[in-house]
């Protein structure tokens, strides 16, 4: 109200001020019409009448009647004729005295004015009944010359100007006023279909052009939110930090991992007693911290010796030994169904196939019925550990492709996030396998099927659009298949931060002392250290053959320098991986061979597991740290060398093949085909200046400590969160079955 009020006030003192602009625009327009137009009536009278007054110019009594004719117009008052001195030669009927010939002539020179001017002139003047006008032709073809005198009554002017000026502002005033209320009507129009417009789209079913804004609008907030949420915690992820994301985002819900490797295996040593085995596993690595802070259940496969044995009833055991957070719950697996689900199907065929390694992948009907039956069986086990209907559960890996489906047809309200540990191929690559489409099928059971980088997700989202009917929606990275949603999001893994391993390790320059000593090396040795499970996708054998090249090429280091290889046996049982120990075995005797000299030794190969904290050791003892992957989807190994150097030494040198390359970017990055370029990576790191090591060691360190496995597992229990009560409100507002429809994403 108080706007359209203002509005009018501003549109009357607008209006109030053109119409006076033109008054006086259209007074002074007017004016002129007129006298022009009474200056060409008289021209026109004395132009008609000339000839006859110059004829008659000599006789007085016919030159009345001329002059008569001259004063038809109804406005003139009279008109003289006038000789050149001054004299009135013959005047019309009622001609004005006050325009006798002399005072004309008078008037004219008191003007500066002359009676034979071409053009004619004219006299205004004022008089009382109105102004009139004294209008003068010469006539210079009579002898001695003379002129004629017209008198105008000029009071017309002044009226019909006032009519014509009153009409002429009504009609503006009136038209202004039109196209205000126009401008005003339109503008409120504009206006309501603005807001009704805006109304719909906040409501959600806003008019398509509003779609990508409000899209936007709703996800920014969503992020601010979360980035809001987050920071209002605040800091470093931590295992307090995710056990409170879990509180607030899931109400502490358990959490259900099923995963094939266990984090704790009971293996029974030759004197009988048992010990407990932490895998060389990066999943291991990546999930146990997780389920430290988050507790809940760990579906896997019981592998160890003597695990049958430390179960309960109901095949679980809680772990870790000792703290006993969180529940194992061991799966049993016949020799048959190991061989074809775990050694054939997921190791001869998915694991070469998601790898570029230049392995061939192998693919059989026998281990494929092999693994789809091991699925369902941890399908089943995970159905038989949830606590509601609506359960959260996170699928790991290659070896559970079909599980998501699975659960989900059992469980069809679950949030099921997968997690995919190692590279996914292009499309062409995974058309490779003849059961890509049921593989597919089984991970879009999913809620989120999440990878490690971008370009796996993308390469996942061809495969989809190329072997499955399905609808993709690229702009959400997401899936859509018989109405529900499945998104594809990048999570990159990382470690736990600060690593627990570390507590009570001796210092680095301790450490380096402890491993020269121990394998018999000068205490000034230079060392390089790889640590990795023994696989071919490690690139260890290119490793030792740079290290190889390093001393062909940088005699310097022959005598100094020693690369210390771990190397956790791994998959013995598959042809390729025995091929691969056999080959490395041999690399190294060769490389020891050529440069070895006395107790000197350039190769150190550790073929063992090693458990966390001498891995730790070996990290800490190093001058450098070759990962050298071939292909691999973040490669952990990296991480831990860089939280490993508390002291903020030493160079990591990674290959550009690996997700972690995307991250370290302060690692000397190198493509590990390229032995040139390795081995010359590898001298710049053992001569890099200690300022430089610290300087690119800390940029690393903070890095991982911001990104590190709390904020990776929060990261997708938080987007699980939201995941779920988006679709409890869905299902709600439908009334429909959940799981049933498309979430309202
Ligand atoms: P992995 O292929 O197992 O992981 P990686 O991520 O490097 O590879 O993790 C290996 C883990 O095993 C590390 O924690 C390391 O310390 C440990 N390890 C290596 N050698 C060892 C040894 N000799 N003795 C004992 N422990 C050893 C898969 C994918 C990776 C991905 C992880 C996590 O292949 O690309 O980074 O999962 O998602």
């Amino acid at each position: 109200m108080a706007r359209t009020a203002r509005f009018l006030a501003v549109l009357l003192v607008g209006l109030g001020l053109l119409t006076w602009v033109a008054h006086l625009a259209l007074t002074r327009t007017t004016r002129r019409w007129f006298e022009r137009d009474v200056e060409l009536r008289e021209r026109l009278a004395v132009a008609s009448a000339r000839s006859s007054l110059v004829r008659q110019w000599a006789n007085p009594a016919a030159l009345p009647e001329v002059l008569a004719d001259i004063t038809r117009d109804e406005r003139v008052m009279g008109a003289a004729a006038c000789d050149r001195d001054g004299r009135t030669r013959a005047a019309s009927e009622g001609f004005p005295e006050a325009f006798a010939c002399r005072g004309v002539l008078a008037g004219l020179g008191a003007r500066g004015l002359s009676p034979d001017a071409r053009d004619g002139w004219s006299l205004d003047v004022d008089l009382p009944g109105g102004p009139v006008r004294a209008y003068g032709v010469a006539l210079p073809e009579l002898p001695g010359g003379g002129f004629v005198v017209i008198v105008h009554d000029m009071s017309f002017v002044g009226r019909r100007e006032a009519t014509t000026r009153n009409q002429l502002l009504l009609a503006f005033f009136v038209l202004a006023l039109a196209a205000a209320a126009v401008t005003v009507v339109a503008a409120r129009l504009a206006w309501r279909g603005w807001q009704d417009d805006l109304r719909r789209a906040l409501r959600g079913d806003g008019g398509r052009e509003f779609q990508p804004l409000m899209r936007d609008v709703r996800e920014l907030v969503a992020r601010l939110s979360q980035e809001r949420d987050a920071d209002a915690r605040g800091g470093v992820w931590s295992p307090e930090r995710l056990r409170g994301a879990l509180t607030h985002h899931l109400q502490g819900e358990r959490v259900v991992i099923v995963a094939n490797r266990e984090p704790y295996i009971h293996e029974r040593k030759e004197d009988g007693t048992v010990r407990v085995v932490h895998p060389a596993s990066g999943l291991v690595t990546a999930l146990e911290p997780v389920m430290r802070a988050c507790s809940g259940i760990w579906v896997a496969h019981g592998s160890g010796s003597a695990d049958r044995e430390t179960v309960d009833a109901h095949d679980r055991v809680k772990v870790p030994p000792g703290e006993e957070s969180y529940v194992v719950r061991r799966v049993w697996l016949t020799e048959e169904e190991e061989a074809g689900y775990y050694y054939g199907f997921s190791n001869e065929g998915l694991w070469p196939l998601c790898h570029v390694a230049h392995t061939r992948p192998e693919f059989r009907d026998v281990d494929w019925e092999q693994y789809r039956k091991v699925n369902q069986r941890f399908a089943d086990a995970v159905c038989d550990e949830v606590d509601s209907d609506d359960p959260i559960v996170l699928v790991q890996d290659y070896h559970f492709a079909l599980a998501p489906a699975m659960i989900r047809a059992r469980l069809p309200r679950a949030t099921i996030i997968t997690f995919w540990h190692i590279p996914w191929p292009n499309p062409e690559r995974v058309g490779i396998c003849p059961w890509r489409q049921e593989l597919i099928e089984g991970l879009l059971g999913s809620s989120v099927v999440g990878f490690h980088t971008q370009q796996h997700c993308n390469n996942f989202l061809d495969a989809v659009d190329a072997f499955v009917e399905s609808r993709i929606d690229r702009e959400h990275n997401a899936v859509v298949q018989r109405a529900r949603r499945t998104l594809v999001r990048p999570y990159p893994i990382s470690i736990e931060w600060p690593v627990r391993w570390l507590d009570g390790l001796p210092s680095p320059a301790e450490c380096a002392a402890g491993v020269r000593r121990e394998l018999g090396l000068a205490p000034d040795a230079l060392l390089g250290v790889g640590i990795d499970r023994l696989d071919y996708t490690k690139g260890i054998e290119e490793r030792l053959a740079a290290v190889d090249t390093l001393l062909e090429r940088h005699p310097e280091l022959r005598g100094r320098f020693t690369f210390i290889q771990l190397a956790a046996p791994s998959r013995t049982r598959i042809a390729r991986y025995q091929e691969l120990n056999d080959r490395v075995e041999a690399l190294a005797d060769k490389i020891n061979a050529r440069w070895s000299e006395g107790s000197y030794r350039p190769v150190v190969l550790l073929r063992a597991h090693h458990e966390p904290p001498s891995v730790f050791r070996y990290f800490r003892a190093a001058e450098l740290c070759y990962v050298s992957s071939l292909h691999d989807g973040m490669n952990l190994v990296a991480k831990e060398f860089v939280a490993a150097r508390t002291d903020e030494r030493g160079v990591l040198v990674l290959s550009q093949f690996t997700g972690a390359a995307r991250e370290l970017t302060e690692a000397l990055v190198v493509n590990p085909y390229d032995l040139g370029e390795a081995s010359e990576a590898m001298a710049t790191a053992l001569a890099m200046p200690v300022e430089q090591q610290q300087e690119r060691m800390r940029a690393m360190r903070s890095l991982v400590a911001h990104f590190n496995v709390y904020r990776w597992a929060g990261r997708m229990l938080i987007d699980a969160a939201q995941l779920r009560s988006r679709e409890r409100l869905s299902v709600r507002l439908s009334r429909r079955e959940p799981g049933s429809r498309e979430s309202v994403l």
